[in-house]
Formats: C-alpha cells, structure tokens, sequence
C-alpha cells in the first residue's frame, strides 16, 4: 500500500481557512500512489448497485414536472452527452475504498484539519462527470443527509483528473458552514428538496439575486491536491459540457470526536446502522477509524 502520511504536513494557514471559510485546498498532499490504486476500482465502482446514473435520474425528475439543474454552457452539437454518476458506501463492497478511506493520508489530513484526536469514516462517494455531462450538482449541505449531530465533521474530495470550473470543480458558498440553519437535501440534480424532509430549502447561488454578494470560490485542482469543506458548508458543481476531459471524483466523509448519531427525518438510515440508537457515540464496528491508524 502508498504511505499512510500526507505528502507535508497541514499548515496553521490552511486549519485557519478551513474553520473561517468552510473550505480548503491542501495543494499536493496525496501520493500519487493512492490514485493510480483507485483508477480501477472506481471504474468497477461505476458498475456496481452502489452507483446511480443521476443523468437518468434528472431526465426522470424532469419528466414528472421537478426543474433539472443544467448547466448554461452547452456541448457542441452533434457531440455526445455525458453522464454525471454517482455513488455511495462503495467501501462496503470495495475493499480498495475501504483502504482509502483508513489507511491513506486522509485521516491524518482530516485530524489536523478538525484537530482531534479520533477519525472515524461516514461513508464514501464516486463522483464522475464525463465529457459532455450538462448536469450541476445542485448546491446542497452534506451535514442534510448525514445522520450525525457535530461540529467536527468534513468532506474530503480527492480529484483523479485535473480540474478547473469548465469541467465542474465544486464551488464552495464561503462562510456558510457558520449559519445555523437546517437545510433540506435534494437529489443533487435539482434544487427541489426530497419530500419529507425538514428545514429550509437551499437557495439556488447561481439564480438568487439577493444573495449577489456572496462569495463563491472554486479551485483549479490536479491530482495530489485534496479539498476539505466542513460538513455544513453549502456546496455544488457545474456539468463537464464542454470540455474533452474526464471529471472523476472520490469524496471520503468523516466524523471526528464527539460526534453522534442522529438520524435524519426523511432520509432513510444505511442498513449497517440500523441497530443505532440516537445520541449514540459512533463506535470503530460501524463507523471504520481512519485516525489513528490502525495497526
Ligand atoms: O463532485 C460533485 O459534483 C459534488 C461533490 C459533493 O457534493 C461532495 O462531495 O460533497
């Protein structure tokens, strides 16, 4: 396996970004290594029941009246249309995710990050736009779907492409992790919210024009750069219409110390937590640890 350290320690700048603005980019922290040993299990992944085509998803929502978030920029005509995929949990079935999440640099990025002294992961994703994707990810909060209640709590998105805002680097609402509010989840390919769900619904950043002023940033990423937003940090993504290149993407969410189970009104519980009652401290049978490692 690829060393279990990061490439260089997280500075005192970067713990400082993250916490004032909800994201950050740690520039050149993940061995190549680590990549080049996901490049073939994430194409596996694709395949897999953990994956759903959220192309298919949005055409669907589209025909049963819901609006699909498209993105403005149009693919050449004639040229093919590409699909936004998506999964989740893929280290339940994948050991190669599994060794990802916990024994790869990530954990010890993510405990600079939130400083303390326990990782544990929350679940995984595989993200890929490919060439001539025209779906955004609708801007969400993780921190809607995840059946946590904490402040230490964080995505890792981990790009194995070279990516800037034309093939759908994430753009990041800059502060939003210190609101308050509950935002509702959506499906990712629209802003409606799932039904059955409580709170506020997420505002469209690209559409609102009261919200003009605020600050949006997004981040030219190649690999071996990792960007971490806090898990209530509201965030989403241009398509990849009409660029030649693939957007390939592994999120690994965690949780730090203190976090608990709190399950989400609406959104229907993993099955390996099914036994967990709320308020439960999150346990290494349920919730693998990535910090510190394990022998
Ligand atoms: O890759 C994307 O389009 C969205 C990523 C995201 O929302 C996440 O990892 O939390």
């Amino acid at each position: 396996m690829p060393a279990t350290s990061p490439l260089r320690p997280v500075t005192a700048d970067e713990v400082d970004t993250f916490w004032r603005d909800g994201v950050v980019c740690l520039r050149q922290v993940m061995p190549v290594g680590w990549l080049d040993r996901m490049a073939a299990p994430l194409e596996e992944a694709l395949a897999t029941e953990a994956t759903a085509d959220l192309s298919a998803m949005g055409d669907g929502l589209a025909a049963a009246g819901a609006q699909r978030t498209v993105d403005p920029a149009v693919a050449a005509e004639g040229a093919a249309r590409g699909r936004f995929r998506a999964g989740t949990d893929h280290w339940r079935l994948q050991p190669e995710f599994l060794d990802f999440a916990v024994s790869s640099p990530l954990g010890a990025l993510v405990a600079s990050l939130l400083g303390c002294p326990d990782v544990w992961l929350y679940e995984d994703s595989v993200l890929v736009k490919e060439p001539g994707t025209e779906e955004r990810t609708a801007f969400h909060q993780d921190m809607a779907y995840f059946h946590l209640d904490g402040d230490l709590v964080c995505t890792t998105w981990v790009p194995l492409d070279r990516v800037d805002a034309s093939s759908g680097a994430v753009r990041y609402v800059v502060g939003s992790h210190l609101d308050r509010i509950r935002y509702r989840p959506n499906l990712f390919v629209t802003n409606a919210s799932i039904p059955g769900t409580e709170g506020e619904q997420v505002p469209d950043f690209d559409t609102d024009e009261q919200l003009g002023a605020t600050r949006i940033v997004s981040f030219d990423t190649a690999p071996g750069d990792v960007v971490v937003h806090h898990a209530r940090t509201i965030h989403g993504a241009r398509g990849n219409a009409t660029t030649d290149r693939r957007r390939r993407a592994i999120s690994v969410r965690y949780a730090g110390t203190g976090t608990v189970f709190s399950p989400v009104p609406g959104i229907p519980r993993k099955a390996h937590h099914a036994d967990l009652v709320a308020g439960a401290s999150l346990d290494d049978d349920q919730f693998p640890r990535a910090w510190p490692p394990q022998a």
